[in-house]
C-alpha cells in the first residue's frame, strides 16, 4: 500500500447535475462507509442506502459500489458513493467523511495510487488526464489508445532491446580483447543502429501525438502592416484583432485557439517588427519576438507587391533557426502583370486566395501523415525524455566507433534505458511524480 491513510474527494464536475460522486480510497474505506450509511456493505454490489449526518439524520440517498483492493482503480479498498449532485449536499457528505476518519484527496491523488500500487504505470496516468481534457476527437482517440498501453508497449519494447544489448556488451567486457572481435563489432554497430532508428521513429510518433495534445503554435510575424492581423482574423474566422492601415496598430501579442484539419492550433499575432521610438510598441516587438522564438511553426508575411526588401532580409536572418514559411499578402492588390514571388505562399486574407495551401502548410507542421497517423498521445516529458534517449545511444555509437570499447560504451546504454524509463514511470523521482500528479484535478 502507497498510504496509509484513507482519502475522499468529490469526483463529479462542481455543480448541479443528476448524480454526484464521492470517492474514497484506503484502508478504511469499506468502515468509514459502514459509518455513514450504518449498515453492512458488500464487495460488488449496487446497494441504495441513506447517507447519515452524525446526529443520524439523513444528508442524501444514494448507491454505494464497493471495491475491494487490489482489484480496484486504485489498487487499495474503493468505495464510490453516487448521490445527488448538488454542491451543498456534497460539500456536507465530504465534511461527514472527512469527521468519519478521511483525509481530503491531494490533486491526481487517486490516479497517483493506482501508479504506486501497480495498477497504471505513468504514461497511462497522463493518458487519463489527457482524455479527460482531450480539445478534440482525435486527442480523446489517441489518449484512449494511451491509456490502454499502446505508447507503453512501444517503450517497453525499446526498453527491451537496450537491455539485451547491456547483457551482450557487458558479457563482452568479460572476455579478452581479441574475444570482443570475435563477439562482432559490426552485430553491436548493427544492433545499435537498429536501436537507434526504432527511437527516432517512436520520437516522431510522440511528437505528433504532442502536437495533437498540446496543440502547434503558429506565429506569425513580420514588418508593420504586413497584414498579420488580416490573416489571424481570416484564420480564426471573426474579428479577434484590430485591423488598420496605420503601421504599428498591433502592440500585444493576441492568441487565439483554433483546430484546423483536427489539430488544435495556437496562433499568435505580434507586433509589426521594425526600429521604434515608442516605448510601446518597443515593448510590443519585445515580446513579439519571444513569442515568434518560442514558436512550433512561423509564418513570415511579406507584402507581395514590394516582394522581399532589405527590412525582412534582416527579420529573416533572426529566424534562421526557425521553421519559417514565407508568406507574401495581399495577392489581390498586385497589378495584372505583376509576377508574384516564387520562394513561398501566395495569399490574400480579404478574397481568401492561397488559404488552403497554407492551411496545408500549417497542418504540414504537425509532421508527415498529420495527426491521423498519430498512434498515442503524448506530452512534452514524453518527447524529452526519447530526445535524451536518442542522444544517448547516437553517443554509444560514437564512443564505441572511436574506441571498439564495450566499457564506456555501457554506461551510455545505462542513460538511454533510464531516461526512457522515466515515460513509463520505472524510474522517476519523487519531484517528477510530484509535479506530473499535481496537475491533476482533485477526484482523479
Ligand atoms: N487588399 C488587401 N488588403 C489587406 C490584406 N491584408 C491586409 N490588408 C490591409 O493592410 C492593412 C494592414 O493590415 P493589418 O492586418 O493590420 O497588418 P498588420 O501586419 O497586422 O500590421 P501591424 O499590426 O501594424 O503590424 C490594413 O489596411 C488591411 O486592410 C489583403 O489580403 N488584401
Ligand atoms: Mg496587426
Amino acid at each position: 500500500m502507497a498510504d496509509a491513510d484513507t482519502i475522499a474527494a468529490i469526483a463529479t464536475p462542481p455543480g448541479v447535475g443528476g448524480i454526484g460522486v464521492i470517492r474514497i480510497s484506503g484502508p478504511r474505506a469499506l468502515a468509514v462507509s459502514e459509518s455513514l450509511t450504518d449498515s453492512r456493505l458488500q464487495i460488488g454490489r449496487i446497494q441504495l442506502r441513506d447517507f447519515l449526518d452524525a446526529d443520524r439524520s439523513a444528508i442524501d440517498q444514494g448507491l454505494v459500489l464497493c471495491f475491494r483492493g487490489p482489484r480496484s482503480f486504485t489498487g487499495e479498498d474503493v468505495v464510490e458513493l453516487q448521490g445527488h449532485g448538488g454542491p451543498v449536499l456534497q460539500e456536507m457528505l465530504l465534511a461527514r467523511l472527512l469527521d468519519l476518519g478521511c483525509r481530503l484527496a491531494r490533486p491526481g491523488e487517486f490516479s497517483e495510487r493506482a501508479f504506486l500500487n501497480g495498477k497504471l504505470d505513468l504514461t497511462q496516468a497522463e493518458a487519463i488526464a489527457d482524455l479527460i481534457e482531450s480539445g478534440s476527437q482525435a486527442a480523446a482517440r489517441a489518449a484512449m489508445k494511451s491509456l490502454q498501453g499502446a505508447f507503453s508497449r512501444r517503450i517497453h519494447d525499446l526498453v527491451d532491446a537496450v537491455i539485451d544489448l547491456r547483457a551482450f556488451v557487458e558479457a563482452a567486457l568479460d572476455f579478452a580483447e581479441e574475444e570482443i572481435d570475435f563477439l562482432g563489432e559490426s552485430d553491436i554497430l548493427q544492433r545499435l543502429q537498429s536501436l537507434i532508428g526504432d527511437t527516432e521513429t517512436i520520437l516522431d510518433e510522440a511528437e505528433r501525438g504532442r502536437l495533437l495534445n498540446e496543440g502547434l503554435t503558429v506565429a506569425i510575424a513580420g514588418r508593420p502592416n504586413a497584414g498579420k492581423s488580416s490573416l489571424l482574423n481570416r484564420l480564426a474566422g471573426y474579428d479577434a484583432a484590430i485591423v488598420t492601415d496605420i503601421a504599428g496598430t498591433t502592440r500585444d501579442v493576441i492568441r487565439e485557439h483554433i483546430a484546423l484539419k483536427g489539430i488544435p492550433l495556437h496562433i499568435i499575432d505580434t507586433a509589426g517588427l521594425r526600429d521604434s521610438d515608442d516605448p510601446v510598441e518597443q515593448e510590443g516587438i519585445r515580446r513579439a519576438w519571444r513569442e515568434i522564438e518560442q514558436a512550433d511553426a512561423v509564418l513570415m508575411l511579406i507584402d507581395a507587391r514590394s516582394g522581399e526588401t532589405d527590412e525582412d532580409r534582416a527579420i529573416l536572418e533572426r529566424l534562421a533557426d526557425c521553421a519559417v514559411t514565407r508568406v507574401y499578402t495581399k495577392a489581390d492588390l498586385l497589378s495584372p502583370g505583376q509576377t508574384p514571388p516564387q520562394d513561398g505562399l501566395l495569399i490574400s486574407s480579404h478574397s481568401g486566395q492561397g488559404m488552403d495551401a497554407l492551411i496545408d502548410r500549417i497542418v504540414g507542421h504537425a509532421g508527415e501523415g498529420g495527426t491521423e497517423a498519430s498512434t498515442f498521445l503524448a506530452r512534452q516529458r514524453h518527447v524529452d525524455a526519447l530526445q535524451r534517449a536518442r542522444e544517448a545511444l547516437l553517443q554509444a555509437r560514437r564512443v564505441f566507433a572511436e574506441t571498439a570499447s564495450g566499457e564506456l560504451m555501457a554506461e551510455d546504454l545505462r542513460q538511454a534505458q533510464q531516461a526512457l524509463s522515466e515515460i513509463t514511470g520505472e524510474f522517476t523521482t519523487e519531484d517528477l511524480l510530484g509535479r506530473i500528479f499535481g496537475s491533476f484535478c482533485i477526484g482523479k
